[in-house]
């Protein structure tokens, strides 16, 4: 499993963007797994993982679906991960030697889905820590500025983490949320914000750390994302108190130790 690159992905400016904002806008460079990706995708939402969660309920109208942790039996994201550039895309924005997936993650929009997306960071909801690390947001549809994902450019480098919190009662993910801080009123507040306009064979990079958010969709056409989330050199496993998202049970790490390669496989090396 897994690759040895020398060709470079990113230029010099996008690796100090993506140090200096935590995210990068990566363009054209996924045109041709786009159809596989959407393949893959259909097939999880035909047969979803014990994950599987539907965000919205009662009458607010569209749908917003998410699953995560599907790509060992999902032949089109095995493949991506493995034999893609986007490992050693995360490898050269983390400056990592090598480069291990973490999970992957769909995340579909129906027109008329007002659901936003809350303002969130997801290393807090991980059983990891480190800076050196890349999460892709991979539009599927055309995305317009209405729909995109936004991120709050430099948060990755904010001196604490942010309260993580269910999204559906902003009750606290954790039962001891003292090591964390509370949002910023982001909408309100003086902050840089990203807002790309994506087109199918784009993507998002941004660190586990960065504050991202994203509103519904009110567009006439589908929001599908598919996501992979990599782990570079620095991150190790950390024992967060409870269950994380993902949580992968029965990991049987201690805090501090580097991520098993047989769960979290190795798929890129400088
Ligand atoms: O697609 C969205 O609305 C949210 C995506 C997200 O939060 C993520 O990929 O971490």
């Amino acid at each position: 499993m897994g690759h040895t690159t020398t060709t470079t992905w990113l230029t010099q400016d996008q690796r100090d963007a993506y140090a200096r904002d935590g995210a990068i806008v990566v363009k054209g460079v996924f045109k041709d797994w786009i159809e596989p990706l959407r393949a893959g995708f259909e097939r999880v939402l035909r047969e979803p993982g014990e994950h599987g969660r539907e965000n919205v309920t009662g009458n607010d109208g569209g749908r917003f679906f998410e699953d995560y942790c599907n790509w060992q039996r999902i032949p089109e994201f095995r493949h991506w991960i493995e034999a893609s550039p986007g490992a050693a895309i995360a490898g050269e924005a983390t400056g990592s030697r090598q480069i291990q997936v973490f999970h992957e993650h769909i995340l579909v929009k129906e027109p008329g889905t007002a659901k936003p997306t809350p303002w969130h960071q997801d290393l807090p909801y991980y059983c990891v820590d480190g800076d050196q690390t890349a999460s892709y947001w991979i539009p599927l549809d055309p995305i317009t500025q209405e729909n995109a994902l936004r991120v709050v450019l430099g948060s990755h480098r904010w001196p604490k983490l942010v309260r993580p919190s269910k999204w559906s009662t902003n009750a606290s993910w954790y039962q001891d949320d003292s090591p964390f801080m509370d949002m910023p009123d982001i909408d309100g507040g003086d902050f840089e914000i990203l807002i790309p306009e994506l087109e199918p064979g784009d993507a998002l990079l941004f660190n586990f750390k960065t504050v991202h958010g994203a509103p519904g969709n009110q567009t006439s056409n589908r929001r599908r994302a598919f996501s992979t989330r990599f782990i570079g050199d620095d991150v190790r496993y950390v024992d967060r108190g409870g269950p994380t998202s993902p949580p992968f049970d029965g990991i049987g790490l201690q805090t501090g130790e580097r991520m098993r390669e047989d769960w979290f496989p190795v798929v890129w090396r400088r």
